[in-house]
């Protein structure tokens, strides 16, 4: 199997996101399965494009998204991706979109199409703190998420996808803030992938 997995470059305040991390620390294949790392811009309009050109040269049968969630304190399966773009924070570009849906007629809304209970079981087995997440925001993250999983529908397309929220990493925060250890993310991740193959 070919999975692409994807992290974000920092945003906002953050100097730092752990899912650029995590790319960089994931081996290129688990269990002879090929894992194509990409790390993507948080710009509303370029995001997709560029996962967009590696799904067609690629032909993935897996794609798994990752983001930092900062503030949360866990894992986050993302269950559901909105058609909206909604925040008053600008993206890395200074665009600020509010109240934008994604596509114009497109669908309300996508469900992941990851085993999103198998992977929360897999990682909650490591005693790693995990939940399904019922919104994955309305900012970039989201934005990427609408994006691919209306691509895989409107061509009809054998790939399953889906959204990971991460937290802080431990080393970017104050004590006090929560947050995770980055091999503990790491592991995280892992066994989400290994719950796809
Ligand atoms: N998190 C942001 C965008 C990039 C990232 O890592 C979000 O949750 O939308």
């Amino acid at each position: 199997m070919k999975i692409i997995i994807t992290g974000f470059e920092p945003f906002l305040d953050s100097e730092e996101n752990p899912t650029q991390e995590i790319i960089k620390l994931l081996p290129k294949s688990i269990y002879g399965n090929e894992l194509i790392k990409v790390e993507l811009p948080v710009i509303y309009d370029e995001c997709f494009n560029i996962l967009l050109k590696i799904i067609e040269e690629k032909k993935p049968d897996v794609i798994i998204n990752l983001g930092l969630a900062g503030g949360r304190k866990a894992i986050s399966i993302e269950r559901v991706a909105i058609n909206i773009n909604d925040s008053s924070s600008p993206d890395n570009k200074g665009v600020i979109l509010q109240d934008k849906q994604i596509i114009k007629a497109g669908k309300n809304a996508y469900f992941s199409t990851l085993p999103i209970k198998q992977i929360m079981k897999n990682i909650e087995k490591k005693k790693i703190p995990v939940e399904i997440s019922n919104s994955a925001g309305t900012y970039v993250c989201n934005n990427l998420m609408y994006h691919a999983l209306h691509y895989i529908y409107i061509n009809n397309l054998d790939i399953k996808a889906g959204f990971i929220h991460v937290p802080y990493m431990k080393q970017q925060v104050k004590e006090e803030v929560n947050s995770l250890p980055l091999d503990v993310i790491l592991e995280g991740v892992i066994d989400s992938i290994k719950a796809c193959l």
